[in-house]
């Protein structure tokens, strides 16, 4: 065993002991989520099932699935499964639709949160008492809180900067010698950024968690080289119970670790719902294991992985490690009869030596056909022509590319938006 845990025992259950675990909480969650909410009551009898059919995890196929619309269906809280007086807080995610996604926790949902979030930065090295910067906002989106209710169980130094400012957030970072900073990927590459523009360094950094966003391997090193740090990918949702929840890859960057004892995770077709076999892409479907105020049965994520390994991993840890996400069921591009992700133009960007790390993807429709242009921020080294090559050999068709320099395209605060759609008249959204 090496490095460091929060429940070394937990993480380093056997496998059969995560197996055994598994099967007798979900007969416990399954009761619990029938007898005390009707929505969920009414799935269980539309597929024919009542707890009892539920015996041990292998039963989980029998279980309904749930997806966003199920919780947008019934806002705010017509899917919760606690008393209103046993709520303790709440977040939101609002998604695409308008309908936001909202989740209720207990306190001792609040708990296992924290627990499982302690666990990340236990893993990436953290201890107690070190400086943890949070950078996301601390509001509806779980990403702040969450970061903050983990580093409160894991009894490290919280500095609760919040969103935005990053001249502040890196003068925070100086001032208090920040050993661990927390936030959403592209906000990690925005200090990095501002670092290199101030001629400035943090030699008190030595752990990055990001996360909320796709993250390539490229990038990941581009932040490892850039920042001088080690970075590690963090996973987690508004449905699962926030970030943290799902876990996050340790220092042997193998696979991002899923906290087993806590969730049940099954990776699915998208069209046929059926299992695909470990190590092939498929939609990732979530079963929340231990929390009371929503717990999800069989949430389809709408994102995209593939199981990477069930092995004990060279940390000790024996939970289930999955590959990074590579992109949304819903992202897939189609241009030109050529499917692509975001994430392939990011990997093929990152290949050209001084290119930035904003980019944007650019869909329009030219005479009835989709066309898309790449927007990429680089230095004056780089031409259109060299960010084409690339994209050609990494998509198997030709983009337009046009090179920005570093700093002048559009960004947002808090998630990035890579890809846009322009209409007849110009309008970019
Ligand atoms: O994004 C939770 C979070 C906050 C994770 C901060 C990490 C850091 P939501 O706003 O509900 O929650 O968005 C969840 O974001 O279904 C994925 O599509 C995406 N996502 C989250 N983490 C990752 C990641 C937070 N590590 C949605 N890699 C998820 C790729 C991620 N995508």
């Amino acid at each position: 065993m090496s490095g460091l845990f929060f429940q070394p025992e937990l993480e380093t259950a056997s496998i059969d002991q995560l197996r055994a675990m598994q099967s007798e909480r979900l007969k416990t969650i399954a009761r619990h989520v029938y007898t005390r909410n009707p929505v969920i009551r009414a799935a269980f009898e539309a597929r024919g099932i009542g707890p009892g059919d539920i015996r041990s995890v292998e039963d989980i196929v029998k279980l309904p699935l749930m997806n966003k619309e199920s919780f947008r269906m019934h806002y705010p809280l017509g899917m919760c499964c606690a008393e209103p007086n046993a709520l303790a807080e709440m977040h939101m995610s609002s998604g695409s639709t308008g309908t936001p996604v909202v989740m209720p926790y207990t306190l001792d949902d609040l708990a296992q949160w924290g627990e499982c979030m302690a666990r990340c930065y236990r893993m990436a090295g953290a201890r107690a008492g070190d400086p943890t910067q949070i950078t996301p906002s601390f509001g509806l989106f779980n990403g702040g809180f969450g970061m903050y209710h983990g580093a409160r169980a894991a009894g490290l130094f919280i500095i609760p900067a919040g969103a935005g400012n990053t001249a502040r957030q890196i003068r925070l970072a100086k001032d208090f010698d920040t050993r661990v900073l927390t936030g959403v990927v592209s906000y990690g590459i925005r200090i990095m950024e501002v670092l290199d523009e101030m001629k400035e360094r943090l030699p008190k950094l030595e752990i990055g968690i990001f996360g909320a966003e796709v993250f390539s391997d490229s990038l990941k090193t581009k932040m490892r080289s850039g920042l001088g740090i080690d970075v590690f990918d963090i996973y987690g949702m508004t449905e699962t119970g926030g970030v943290g929840t799902l876990g996050m890859d340790c220092t042997a960057h193998d696979g991002i670790h899923v906290w087993e004892d806590h969730y049940i995770i099954e990776i699915l077709q998208p069209k046929t719902e059926i299992p695909v076999a470990d190590g092939q892409e498929g939609e990732l479907v979530i079963t929340s294991l231990t929390r009371q105020a929503l717990p999800v049965i069989r949430f389809r994520t709408g994102d995209l992985t593939s199981v990477r390994s069930r092995q004990r991993c060279g940390c000790g840890r024996t939970h289930i490690r999955l590959n990074p996400i590579t992109g949304r069921v819903d992202d897939m591009l189609i241009i030109k009869g050529v499917n692509f992700f975001p994430k392939q133009v990011e990997q093929a960007l990152m290949l050209i030596p001084g290119v930035g790390s904003n980019y944007q993807i650019i869909i329009e429709d030219k005479d009835g056909v989709q066309d898309v242009v790449i927007n990429v921020e680089a230095a004056s080294t780089v031409t259109g022509y060299m960010v084409e090559k690339v994209l050609k050999e990494a998509l198997g068709f030709s983009p337009q590319g046009d090179v920005y320099p570093i700093g002048t395209l559009p960004r947002q605060e808090g998630k990035a938006k890579r890809v846009f759609y322009k209409d007849e008249d110009g309008t970019i959204r």
